[in-house]
């Protein structure tokens, strides 16, 4: 499964389109992008060529469930994969020249500064379990309109609809909110999920708009086949495949020498998860119920991010 990966660096680098980026480090892309992974008997897309730190995704994937969209909690379990945003939102505002380390430590123990930096805005959680939504106000005054409580679920409604009706076509959640996109330190990357149900088995198509190949797609891979095992699990299906499709499928030109290692190394062997516990419901889960075994990864090979 994993020369999927390999064979999609490989193209990426020798036949993609070069072309600036936002972040301005250069990237060579491919536009559309499939990989199928299967999801049976354990099986789980976790690379090999090198190592992937599982739980800092799978840290990640229960932070989005609980809906939070402060970076505090990640950095309180030492996952500081989305604290480079909000640090360069901070050095900018501030023209402080604060080290990420000595920024992390605030977060951790300064509530108001949390508060005030910490924030991503309504990114992936927010819209995953609180979609908001808007309710006709007019004593307010004409036209005037009044967010509700509480907003839309759309996991919780997800493991209703996979339990009740299976054979739905519409079982989707999405993150990418239109309106509220402006408000966000960056809008969704795995933007779209979709879940299909045949012969007892659970499949996730996950479309994601703009992939970091090298640094971030290891990890949407894996926090995607994870989630579809929550899932499978919570509705009594059997995982059955993740198909993930790439829009702007890309690799910064400043990852070449991972690139060129990775691509030289062959995969070491087949991991699989096991979920050790079920918990009551999809929220409900804890880092330690998820267990992989036969996990012997080559060495990590470390790559700058682009903010
Ligand atoms: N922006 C960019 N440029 N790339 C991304 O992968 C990315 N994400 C999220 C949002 N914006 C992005 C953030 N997710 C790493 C991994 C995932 C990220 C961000 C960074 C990363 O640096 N991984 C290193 C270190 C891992 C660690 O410290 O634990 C790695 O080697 O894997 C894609 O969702």
């Amino acid at each position: 499964y994993e020369d999927q990966y390999l064979d999609l660096m490989r193209t990426i680098w020798r036949d993609g389109v070069r072309r600036g980026d936002r972040t301005g480090t250069g990237t060579r892309a491919v536009f559309g992008a499939t990989m199928r992974f299967s999801l049976a008997d354990g099986a789980i897309p976790l690379l090999t060529t090198k190592r992937v730190y599982w739980k800092t995704a799978a840290r990640e994937m229960l932070w989005f469930l609980s809906g939070d969209t402060n970076i505090r909690p990640l950095v309180a379990q030492k996952v500081h994969i989305w604290t480079d945003w909000p640090l360069a939102k901070y050095r900018e505002a501030t023209g402080e020249d604060i080290s990420r380390d000595d920024f992390e430590a605030k977060i951790i123990e300064d509530d108001a500064f949390a508060a005030e930096w910490g924030d991503l805005g309504p990114v992936y959680g927010k819209q995953w379990v609180d979609w908001p939504v808007y309710d006709a106000a007019p004593e307010a005054g004409e036209g005037l309109y009044r967010r509700r409580a509480k907003g839309i679920n759309q996991i919780a409604e997800l493991v209703s609809s996979l339990r009740d009706n299976p054979g739905s076509r519409r079982h989707i959640f999405e993150g990418w909110n239109v309106a509220e996109l402006d408000q966000m330190a960056l809008p969704p990357c795995h933007k779209t999920y979709q879940f299909f149900v045949a012969d007892g088995r659970l499949t996730c198509l996950l479309y994601q708009r703009s992939c970091d190949v090298a640094l971030g797609v290891p990890f949407n891979i894996f926090s995607a086949a994870l989630l579809t095992y929550m899932l499978a699990q919570q509705t009594d299906l059997a995982p059955g495949e993740l198909i993930w499709n790439g829009g702007d499928v890309h690799l910064y030109e400043n990852h070449e020498s991972l690139v060129t290692e990775q691509l030289s190394r062959t995969p070491s062997g087949d991991p699989t998860l096991e979920i050790v516990r079920k918990p009551s419901d999809i929220f409900s889960y804890r880092i330690e119920d998820f267990v992989v075994h036969d996990y012997a990864p080559q060495s990590h090979i470390a790559a700058p991010v682009a903010v």
